[in-house]
């Protein structure tokens, strides 16, 4: 039995050594591997999906009451839906990036981030922040030299997602890997974020379309988180996912992909810059994002998002320079030929 899993093991390296796998595994997931790190990453086949959303703003408004009707006219980014090909498979990361990952790449790289390079610091959570007098009614200050990826002002343990990174930490880090392993990882593409995140779905979320399917799938705005924000709490999943702030990676049901944390815990900054008409004139097979930009691209929502603001289409962006308490990233590997 021993050898014979031995004799599979090895028949497995040989296998992801020679290439990529396009069928799925046995179990009907997509095949697993593990770098040097210990990521995990999971071998997505080629495809095509349909990217973005067309709901009309009177759907919305009924299945999300709490948000004011306004909200619903500023989707156009969002559309129109359009059809993507992904020409090649590609490893993804099956778990936001970590603090222990991030502080293993810091401490064997040199790499100085960001927020510590420049000497203005990051965002922080201030615990003694009154949401009646404090300025801009907001409990995240900064930027402080205080703050950093270290220390967003709440706990965070080693299996947490890393937040607090700019995009050139992200990028940083993605090329460090790259030069350690001899193989090339990248932030994905908004594109391949979306088709990693929908795992073969339409609906807003991977499970389904009603905002309480995500208390399975994903921490967010919840009633113990939103006990911090009262003046929020209308737009509190109703319910508790138990975490307050970040949750350990993992914690929450995979998409069919293997793929956990799509939706929430910490929002992921992606490689293109924003475009709010771009889905209107983008290639259709392996888009790149426009060619300049001022604002990157993040997907996906975060620990304080609320559940309209985490749907697999919706879109949002940051200066790259930016390092903020709810914005982490997620790394992909591509798949030798
Ligand atoms: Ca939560
Ligand atoms: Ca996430």
């Amino acid at each position: 039995m021993r050898a014979s899993l031995l004799a599979l093991s090895l028949l497995h390296s040989a296998a992801a050594a020679a290439g990529p796998r396009l069928r799925p595994g046995s179990a009907g997931e997509p095949a697993l591997d593990r770098n040097s790190l210990g990521m995990q990453f999971r071998l997505l086949p080629a495809g095509q999906f349909r990217m973005g959303s067309g709901e009309s703003p009177a759907r919305l408004a009924r299945d999300f009451p709490a948000l004011e009707p306004e909200r619903f006219s500023k989707l156009q980014d969002e559309g129109p839906v359009h059809r993507v090909q992904i020409s090649k498979p590609f490893w993804m990361g099956v778990h936001e990036v970590t603090v222990g990952q991030f502080r293993r790449f810091v401490e064997a790289s040199g790499h100085v981030p960001e927020s510590i390079a420049d000497g203005t610091g990051a965002y922080g959570y201030n615990a003694q922040y009154d949401p009646a007098t404090s300025p801009r009614h907001d409990a995240f200050v900064g930027r402080l030299p205080r703050y950093s990826w270290r220390d967003p002002g709440f706990p965070q343990g080693d299996d947490h997602p890393v937040v607090n990174v700019s995009w050139a930490d992200a990028q940083a880090m993605a090329a460090w890997l790259s030069r350690v392993e001899g193989r090339r990882y990248r932030l994905p593409t908004e594109a391949e974020w979306e088709y990693a995140a929908r795992a073969g779905t339409r609906s807003r979320y991977h499970s389904g379309d009603k905002p309480a399917s995500l208390l399975r799938v994903a921490n967010v705005f919840d009633a113990d988180t939103a006990a911090l924000w009262p003046q929020w709490r209308d737009q509190a999943l109703p319910g508790r996912d138990g975490h307050v702030f970040t949750a350990p990676v993992g914690q929450f049901a995979p998409n069919a992909w293997g793929l956990h944390d799509m939706h929430g815990n910490a929002w992921e900054w992606v490689a293109d810059w924003y475009g709010e008409d771009y889905y209107a004139h983008s290639p259709r097979i392996d888009p790149q994002g426009p060619p300049e930009g001022e604002v990157r691209v993040r997907r996906g929502g975060s620990w304080h998002s609320w559940p309209f603001y985490t749907r697999s289409s919706f879109r949002n962006w940051n200066r790259p320079d930016t390092r903020y308490v709810l914005l982490g990233f997620r790394l992909m590997r591509e798949a030798e030929r």
